[in-house]
């Protein structure tokens, strides 16, 4: 037995570092690195079966051609030969026919790490095709609104909770997705640190915690206003800080705080007057009040203005200026590699541009030229896009031609022409740094491919060399891609030599500094020129969502996502294990709503809505106000009674950075 020293390459804050045990060319055991400070020695409940994940029965071994109509999911084995022949014939023909616009080829996230990223979207760019804007499904809005108020730079280290001496967990289930900042959370509490989980749903994180207050969705920006209301009302903010670090304190102070009574705040959203003045007293006599930012308000139309109001509120009682004070999400934007090294080899400056949440919409309706050929890679559009119905129409168009890379044959697989095999994380090299810690580290690969999987990396430069791309990344290997994204490297990894980085095993960039902005004017901007700029509000504010007007005036209840406990998105679904835990798929209504439909727990359901109708098992508990269908994860068709909960979700754009409005949907849940 071997052990092997690697990092988790899934999407998630974490970034562990990981033991890989193998035994004779398999991966028997994988568990938390006892010496990476963060990860502390424990993988999560999802992780700890990645031998599963690795050796899972369901994998793809060989490159797949499709044999049945698109959807259905008969293939018959080719050679890879045979597959990469077809698939450049194929692209140089569209390619002289149509211009390269016409093809659109995307890596998405679920291998973090830079290599198995960077270089597939790398050769797309080379190539000049069409672009994703991917982030769109995930943190695009979260990302333009915390740059347009902090600044493209990371927040609190996740590792100063240590200090913090208040943590509000405010749009996230930590127990589901972060769960090594949750265990750090346990050390602090047991000091007395006080715990607040501002979340619609009663989530395991919510009963965990000294105080759930359960939120109306939507309604973040408010209550945050409500804060700063009180703060100012009770001579709680720190003056001198806003003096030195913050824009525009004093136009919010007069224009908008004034409406944010605490009485007013209390109807936007539903939590009590006195328990929103409780809230503002807790964080205004805090010290190092630490909120980590969950990824949860952003999902609907104002979800930018919800984040940035949120983030504005260390600038005002200065915490952002102590160490175990601030906010955290994101800490990537820290990480200031020369990533275009890799993304962006060569190829135009410019390209069209579609978004993430649109596919569908892109491959139905896109004209000069029409999308005619596909390439995705680590994603599950059929399944995870918002109006996932529409995504299929699109991938199910006779005339265009799909090439789908993965492990498994997913949902979105069963809409390709070709599918190659995709090696997992575990089968793979590669460099990583975290996007919720601030930790890198390189990691050598725990096993060979299994079967005839092909990592991205591979997968990337075998295509470059048959479309004739001669960028040098494309026949480097790992080391030497590493120097590639070290060199022209800024900030703090710019001290680091990259052939030291590779054999150090975990590197911690943390400082103990305070926040620091990067925004135009340096400092955080509770008024934001930037935002005026592009016609958006420049102050913080609260609207009604205005598809509560529309869809809701038809469609009784409004939809609220959250992550599966067990899986993360689809891409554990290979584990017949965690799938068990997680159970069937299921909804959940307040007990109200479902004896006003004389529905049962365990009755068999359709959820129904203009775009679909899908069927899931009934759960009836009061883990969220009446109003509200809740759909924890997104589980694709064979696992549901029906479809798949995204068929349903608006494709709609967030106010600042295009992002998904998953929980800008009503609908309603019927009888089967
Ligand atoms: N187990 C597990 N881990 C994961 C993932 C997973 O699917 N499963 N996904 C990974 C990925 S890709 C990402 S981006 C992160 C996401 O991680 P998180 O930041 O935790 O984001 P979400 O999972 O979108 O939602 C978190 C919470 O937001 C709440 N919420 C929804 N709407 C609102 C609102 O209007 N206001 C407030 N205050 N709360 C609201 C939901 O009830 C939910 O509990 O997690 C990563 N980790
Ligand atoms: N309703 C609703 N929808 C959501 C969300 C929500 O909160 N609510 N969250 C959104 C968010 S935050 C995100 S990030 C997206 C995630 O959406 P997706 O990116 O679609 O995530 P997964 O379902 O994990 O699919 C990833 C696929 O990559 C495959 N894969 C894993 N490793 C590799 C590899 O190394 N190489 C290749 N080629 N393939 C690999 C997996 O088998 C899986 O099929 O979903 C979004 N959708
Ligand atoms: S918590 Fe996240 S990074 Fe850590 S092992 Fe689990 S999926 Fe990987
Ligand atoms: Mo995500």
């Amino acid at each position: 037995m071997e052990t092997i020293r690697v990092v988790c390459a899934h999407d998630c804050p974490d970034m562990c570092s990981l033991l890989a045990h193998v035994d004779n060319g398999r991966v028997v055991k994988v568990e938390g690195d006892p010496d990476q400070p963060f990860t502390a020695g424990f993988a999560c409940a999802k992780v700890n079966r990645d031998a599963e994940l690795v050796h899972s029965p369901d994998r793809i071994t060989t490159p797949l051609r499709r044999m049945g109509p698109k959807g259905q999911g008969k293939f018959a084995p080719v050679s890879w030969n045979a597959a990469l022949d077809e698939i450049t014939a194929r692209w140089k023909s569209v390619i002289t026919e149509s211009g390269p616009l016409a093809l659109l080829g995307y890596c998405y996230s679920s291998h973090q790490g830079q290599m198995n990223r960077g270089l597939p979207n790398g050769l797309f760019h080379a190539m000049g095709v069409s672009r994703l804007w991917a982030g769109t499904v995930c943190d695009s809005c979260m990302e333009a609104a915390w740059d347009a108020t902090v600044g493209p730079i990371g927040g609190a280290d996740p590792d100063s909770v240590a200090e913090s001496d208040l943590v509000i967990c405010w749009g996230t289930d930590l127990h589901a997705t972060n769960v090594h900042f949750w265990a750090k959370l346990d050390a602090v509490r047991k000091r007395g640190v006080k715990l607040v989980v501002i979340d619609p749903r009663r989530t395991r994180s919510a009963q965990m915690a000294d105080w759930h207050i359960p939120i109306r969705i939507g309604t973040d920006a408010a209550l945050a206003l409500g804060i700063m209301h009180i703060l100012v009302r009770d001579d709680l903010c720190d003056r001198d800080y806003i003096a030195q670090h913050a824009l525009g304190f004093d136009r919010v102070e007069r224009e908008v705080l004034p409406r944010f009574t605490p009485d007013h705040v209390a109807a936007i959203t539903g939590i009590d007057t006195a328990d929103v003045e409780r809230l503002a007293g807790m964080y205004g006599a805090a010290k190092r009040s630490l909120i980590r930012l969950g990824w949860g308000m952003t999902r609907n139309t104002y979800g930018g203005q919800a984040l940035r109001t949120v983030a504005l509120l260390p600038g005002v009682t200065g915490a952002y200026g102590r160490y175990g004070g601030g906010a955290v999400n994101m800490t990537a934007a820290s990480f200031e590699l020369n990533y275009n090294a890799l993304r962006k080899p060569s190829g135009p400056a410019t390209t069209r541009t579609i978004n993430h949440n649109r596919l569908g919409e892109a491959l139905l309706e896109l004209e000069d030229p029409p999308i005619r050929a596909l390439f995705i890679a680590s994603n599950n559009p059929a399944v995870t896009c918002p109006d996932s119905a529409k995504t299929r129409r699109g991938l199910a168009r006779a005339d265009l031609f799909t090439v789908v890379h993965d492990p498994f044959l997913t949902m979105t697989a069963r809409y390709a022409d070709i599918v190659l095999p995709a090696a997992t994380y575990l089968e793979t090299e590669d460099f990583f740094r975290a996007y919720g810690t601030y930790y890198m580290q390189y990691s050598p690969r725990a096993v060979q491919p299994q079967g005839e999987a092909w990592s991205n990396l591979r997968l990337a430069q075998e295509l470059a060399a048959r479309m004739g791309v001669t960028d040098p990344v494309f026949r480097m290997s790992e080391p030497e891609l590493l120097r590639e994204l070290f060199c022209g490297a800024k900030g703090a990894v710019a001290a680091f030599d990259p052939d030291v980085v590779r054999g150090a095993g975990p590197i911690s960039i943390a400082t103990r500094e305070g926040q620091k902005f990067r925004t135009p004017s340096g400092k955080l901007e509770f008024f934001s020129e930037a935002l005026a700029a592009q016609g958006l509000p420049p102050m913080p504010d609260w609207q009604p969502d205005p598809a509560e007007a529309t869809q809701g005036a038809q469609w009784p209840l409004r939809l609220l996502t959250g992550p599966g406990y067990f899986l993360s998105h689809t891409a554990f679904s290979g584990v017949a294990f965690l799938r068990q835990r997680e159970g069937t798929p299921y909804c959940v209504l307040h007990p109200q709503d479902a004896a006003a439909r004389k529905l049962r727990d365990g009755d068999r359901v359709r959820l129904v809505n203009d775009r679909a109708n899908i069927g899931l098992v009934l759960h009836v508990r009061d883990e969220i106000q009446p109003g509200v269908v809740l759909v924890p994860g997104q589980r694709p068709d064979n696992e549901t009674l029906e479809g798949s909960v995204n068929m349903l979700c608006s494709d709609a754009y967030t106010d600042m950075g295009e992002g998904a409005t998953y929980q800008s949907t009503w609908l309603d849940v019927r009888p089967w």
